[in-house]
């Protein structure tokens, strides 16, 4: 019997960590999809019991105990479930995730301005809540969540500078591998970090996401510039997840 739940966003590289995670140690939980604004009072009662003031996914619900926290999450699944060990617990991992939500606050930033820029990628994101003809007249409440989400994370740095310290994260990423402080074939905290950030230059193949997610998530440029962490990421994803 399950007895645990993580609430997540699908398309969230912070919700795609966590969830990676439990399932590389095989610990098994229900999924339950938040929606942004509507289902913030909810979220919040969770992270109170939690211990944290802001609400966020992913956020995991266990027999012992409530995680609000992705990291922790991973940390969790380290000590808790079975198989290799991702070693969450290290100051190398530590480090990494430091740097990596950095870059996940500027893929935040940008992902919100180009949905607002969007409207067919806007009543793709309102067709899980309403019939398909009926997504242009949910467009203004849909454009309230958008709003609200950049209010409730600050995401309202400069899209120049958000593109530059994505930019920045995968020259270091690319240097990391060639250097050997990224391994390039073993599943490790640092990798999985790193792996799911890529979903903010291009999402993986395999994602279910709708054309219109897909568009908003990607930096053409940077991907171009990036193919090669791309396949390594899709080579990490092919052989762990
Ligand atoms: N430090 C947190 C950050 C999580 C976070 O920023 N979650 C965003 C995902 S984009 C979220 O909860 N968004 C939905 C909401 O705020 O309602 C973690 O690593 O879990």
């Amino acid at each position: 019997m399950t007895t645990a739940t993580l609430y997540g966003l699908a398309y969230s590289p912070f919700t795609e960590r966590a969830r990676w995670a439990l399932d590389h140690h095989r610990v098994p939980y229900d999924y339950h999809e938040h929606l942004p604004m509507l289902g913030e009072p909810l979220l919040r009662r969770k992270a109170r019991a939690a211990g944290r003031e802001k609400a966020t996914v992913p956020l995991f619900v266990h027999a012992h105990g409530v995680i609000g926290d992705s990291f922790e999450i991973i940390n969790y699944a380290d000590q808790e479930g079975s198989g290799r060990k991702l070693g969450a617990g290290s100051a190398e991992a530590r480090a990494w995730l430091e740097r990596v939500n950095v870059a996940l606050d500027a893929v935040r930033t940008r992902v919100l301005q180009r949905l607002l820029d969007d409207p067919a990628a806007l009543d793709e994101h309102s067709m899980g809540l309403s019939p398909k003809a009926l997504a242009p007249l949910m467009r203004p409440l849909t454009a309230r969540v958008v709003r609200f989400l950049t209010k409730k994370h600050g995401a309202t740095m400069d899209t120049e500078h958000a593109r530059q310290q994505i930019r920045d994260l995968c020259l270091h990423l690319r240097e990391s591998l060639a250097n050997g402080s990224l391994q390039r074939e073993r599943l490790d905290a640092q990798g999985l970090l790193a792996a799911t950030f890529l979903a903010g230059v291009k999402p993986v193949a395999t994602s279910r996401l709708t054309a219109g997610q897909r568009r908003v998530w990607t930096e053409p440029v940077l991907a171009d510039e990036f193919a090669d962490l791309l396949t390594w990421r899709d080579g990490l994803y092919a052989a762990f997840r």
